[in-house]
């Protein structure tokens, strides 16, 4: 399978699903479905490396890019999730360069950069069977930072710009709440501050991703040239269905 990151550049934006449930009975529901990615939230979801490895193992049999997010952009969660078999991983609360340089060094495995080295027992290694996974392993990782504060704001041309950080990805809610907005991602100054980061990504010459807000804001994300859009989330699929199913009979 292709580096999710190298699939980006496509005719079509890529659309995904927010993995909030923490359940690998309703990931493999929702893989079924065809997303072309997955999100499994490490960072606001009840999660721990052991309920998304059972989610990631839920969705293996599915065409589908199972991207995990990391509860912050420290080597531990890093090493775990990729070590569990994780290629893709998001990263919230990307500030500044230093700290995407980290994300990536700490992606990566000497001289390259500080991974802590399991082969033998690590799943992503298929348990020591692939015997080259060590020196492979960084072609096969995709880096998202998240950009979700004015200071990301701010150092979006320098974090964008660090090498091995391989696509942004914008965070409306935080981005909001960062700049006087919380809880209205739809307030202007906020939308000014997501034309303007998308803009910024553009001329990294990067690939943008994007939450969206809405079944309408998706579709003008990918008029906007968005190359990765998460278009729901798995309870939001349930809140609705459950009240619309209610509210039907
Ligand atoms: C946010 O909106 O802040 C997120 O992290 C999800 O995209
Ligand atoms: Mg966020």
């Amino acid at each position: 399978m292709s580096r999710f990151a190298d699939t980006l550049g496509g005719a079509t934006a890529k659309l995904g699903l927010w993995q909030a449930l923490a359940n690998s009975y309703t990931a493999e529901i929702c893989a079924r479905a065809g997303f072309d990615w997955l999100l499994f939230d490490g960072e606001h979801a009840p999660n721990t490396a052991q309920t998304l490895l059972a989610q990631l193992q839920a969705v293996a049999p599915f065409p589908v890019e199972a991207i995990a997010r990391v509860p912050l952009g420290e080597p531990v969660a890093i090493k775990q999730y990729l070590d569990a078999g994780f290629r893709t991983l998001l990263v919230p609360m990307v500030d500044s360069a230093d700290q995407a340089r980290a994300i990536v060094s700490a992606a990566r495995f000497p001289p390259f950069g500080t991974r802590g080295v399991a082969s033998a027992t690590s799943r992503a290694s298929g348990f020591g069977a692939d015997k080259a996974y060590l020196t492979t392993a960084q072609e096969k990782v995709t880096l998202i930072a998240q950009i979700e504060s004015r200071a990301a704001l701010d150092a979006i041309d320098a974090i964008a710009a660090v090498e091995g950080i391989d696509a942004l990805f914008i965070g409306p809610g935080d981005l909001a709440a960062s700049l006087g907005h919380l809880g209205d991602p739809r307030h202007p100054e906020v939308r000014q501050a997501i034309d303007h980061a998308k803009a910024r990504i553009d001329a990294a010459g990067k690939p943008a991703g994007i939450f969206a807000l809405s079944v309408d804001d998706a579709k003008l994300r990918i008029t906007q040239g968005y190359r990765f859009i998460s278009i729901g989330t798995d309870i939001g699929l349930l809140a609705n269905g459950a009240a619309a199913l209610l509210g039907s009979v």
